[in-house]
Formats: C-alpha cells, sequence, structure tokens
C-alpha cells in the first residue's frame, strides 16, 4: 500500500510537471522507458524549478534580445523526458555569417590547433588530412581567444542557465565539427556524452552530472547529409551502457560506440541552420554518413556543465582536449563501461 501510494505520488510530481501527459501516458512511458522512481523524482523536481518564471512568459519565448533565448515550457519538458530538442532560430543568419568565417578559418588550419585536437572523428588518428570524413577541432575558443564570449556563447549561457536554475553552469568545452561532401562515413557513431567523460567515482565522488550539450548549425541539417539522431528518452534512467573503443586502443582513434537494441526508437533531429539542438549527457546519439556529394555539414558544438563538475575535472587535469595526459580507458574510475575493443 506504502509503495503504491508512494509511485502515485511520484508519478503525480512527474505528470504535474511535464504538464502535458495524463496519467496513463506517464506510466508507459515510465514502464517503456524502464525509469526508476528515483529518476522519476529527480525529473519531476528538476523541472518544477526549470518551468519558467511568469516574468519569462510576459516578454514571450525564443530570441527576446539581442543576448537572450527564453525556452517554452514545452522545450524543457522535452529535453527531460526526451534528451534532445532542437530550438528554432537561435542565432540570425547575419550572426552565423559572422561566426562561419572564423570557423571555415579552422577548416582550413589558417587558425592552427596543435595534436590530437585535430583529427577525424570517424578514422584513427594517423589518418592523411585529405581522407578525413568527419573534421574534428577541440577546444576552438582556447586555439583563438578572441572568439570567447561571441554571440553563441553568451545566448546559449543565458539558455543553459535557465535548464538549471538552482546551479552555476559554467562553459565546459567547445568543439567545430564537418563532415565534408559525398562522405558516407561521415557517422558519429553512437554513444553517450558520459562514456567519454571522468565518471562520478573519477571526481572524487562528484554525482551530479548536469549537462547540456549545444550543437549550432552552421549548415541545414539534414538526414542526407547526417544530422544528429537519438534514442527518445534514453538518457533518462541516467545509467551508462558499456562502450566499446572505434580503434584498437583509444591512443589510435578517439571514438567510442555501443550497440542499440532493435527495439529502441530512434529519432532524427534535423536542425536549420542559425538553429539548435541541445542535448544531455546520458542520451544515446550519433549520426549518420553524409550522403550528399555538394552540402557538408558543419556544426558548432559548446557544452556547459555546473560549475562544481568544470572544476572537479580541471583538477584531475581533465580539459576535454584530446592532447590531454590522462588515463582515456579508465580515467582511475575503474570504469566497467568502457571495455575491450571492437574485434
Ligand atoms: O553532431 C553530431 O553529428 C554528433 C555530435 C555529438 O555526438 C556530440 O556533440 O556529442
Amino acid at each position: 500500500m506504502t509503495k503504491l501510494l508512494f509511485s502515485l505520488l511520484l508519478l503525480n510530481s512527474f505528470n504535474k510537471a511535464t504538464s502535458t501527459l495524463n496519467v496513463f501516458e506517464t506510466l508507459s512511458f515510465v514502464r517503456k522507458a524502464r525509469i526508476s522512481p528515483l529518476a522519476v523524482l529527480n525529473v519531476a523536481s528538476t523541472l518544477d524549478s526549470a518551468v519558467p518564471s511568469e516574468n519569462a512568459k510576459g516578454r514571450g519565448y525564443g530570441r527576446v534580445s539581442s543576448t537572450e533565448y527564453i525556452l517554452s515550457p514545452e522545450q524543457i519538458e522535452s529535453f527531460y523526458r526526451d534528451g534532445c530538442v532542437t530550438l528554432p532560430d537561435v542565432l540570425t543568419q547575419e550572426e552565423v555569417d559572422e561566426l562561419e568565417v572564423v570557423f571555415d578559418k579552422f577548416l582550413s588550419r589558417e587558425i592552427p590547433v596543435p595534436g590530437k585536437d585535430f583529427c577525424d572523428m570517424s578514422k584513427p588518428f594517423n589518418t592523411p588530412f585529405d581522407e578525413w570524413s568527419i573534421v574534428n577541432c577541440m577546444l576552438p575558443t582556447k586555439y583563438y581567444p578572441s572568439w570567447q564570449n561571441n554571440i553563441y556563447e553568451q545566448i546559449t549561457s543565458h539558455i543553459a542557465q535557465q535548464l538549471f536554475p538552482t546551479k552555476t553552469m559554467a562553459k565546459d568545452y567547445d568543439q567545430l565539427l564537418n563532415k565534408r561532401p559525398g562522405k558516407t562515413d561521415a557517422v558519429f557513431a553512437w554513444h553517450q556524452d558520459m562514456g567519454y567523460w571522468p565518471t562520478p567515482t573519477a571526481l572524487n565522488g562528484m554525482n551530479d552530472t548536469s549537462t547540456v550539450t549545444f550543437s549550432l548549425a552552421v549548415d541545414d541539417s539534414t538526414e542526407e547529409n547526417g544530422c544528429l539522431r537519438y534514442v527518445v528518452g534514453s538518457g533518462m534512467s541516467k545509467e551508462l551502457r558499456p562502450h566499446v573503443p572505434m580503434g584498437k586502443t583509444r591512443d589510435d582513434a578517439h571514438a567510442l560506440t555501443i550497440e542499440l537494441e532493435p527495439s529502441e526508437e530512434v529519432r532524427l533531429a534535423p536542425c536549420p541552420r542559425g538553429s539548435v539542438t541541445i542535448h544531455d549527457e546520458y542520451v544515446v546519439h550519433g549520426s549518420g554518413g553524409n550522403t550528399c556529394e555538394d552540402r557538408q555539414r558543419r556544426t558548432y558544438v559548446l557544452a556547459y556543465r555546473s560549475k562544481e563538475i568544470v572544476e572537479a575535472e580541471r583538477s584531475i587535469g581533465f580539459t576535454h582536449s584530446h592532447n590531454d595526459q590522462v588515463n582515456w580507458d579508465t580515467f582511475n574510475d575503474d570504469a566497467s563501461h568502457r571495455v575491450g575493443n571492437k574485434d
């Protein structure tokens, strides 16, 4: 009886926070996603505090000023329930035009990026530049500091704070990606971002993992040129699945991958130029190859985590640079989720 009352209380709380699902839909969703009552409670309480204030509602949603974008309750709900959502028209075309100039200087190597921070995310590190399929540039604002605090950083920092109003969200890392035209092997393998990062054990027990990762479409991102795709609701249980290195070792290639169950619902996240997708740290995601002969897919990634997590990462020497001298296979966290290799 107590258990039943407890479950009903949780469902009511979850339902109130998500507002669009009725009890039966909520029950079915929770059961299908195999979510623990504790996870439901966590999400419900975060949603309660992340609902936009009356003040925000009065000003409308979306891009309300030169530096502010206000999330709607539906966008916040989708982020917490599905793990990923597309935010339309975050930047204007003119703002993207300006960012694009610098972006292309990284791609042409006019702005140099050292070592493994300039690599292909789908192939071994020793692949010749001409043969790359997904050009990956880590930490652009580290290598080009005058880009810091650009319009994309200003707007996303405001959005990150709306999603986690009780925390101080800090920029953790940035990254540029380009899927070259006609590269059908420009596949970003299925993964959870937490698979790449030090776990709470490695961060001295810091068990908060709060993250929002933004991906700005610099080009229209569609199924044809390999837009983001994700397994709906897969991050809600906050469980890390076993990841396998794509190469023989992490020194050979950086990427990790996981297997999907055939029954899992995959959803595409197309995103027009100037719009942004946001995703969380546990949602299973990746992207397909670029089948367009005449269209690249450039994406500007920017991730925010709570200030305490960023500080804990830095304290163990983890900066998201692929040149970090950390143990990429374990981060000294006894990680059972980064295992073996693919062969
Ligand atoms: O945009 C993509 O294709 C994948 C990027 C990704 O996996 C990430 O930013 O975590």
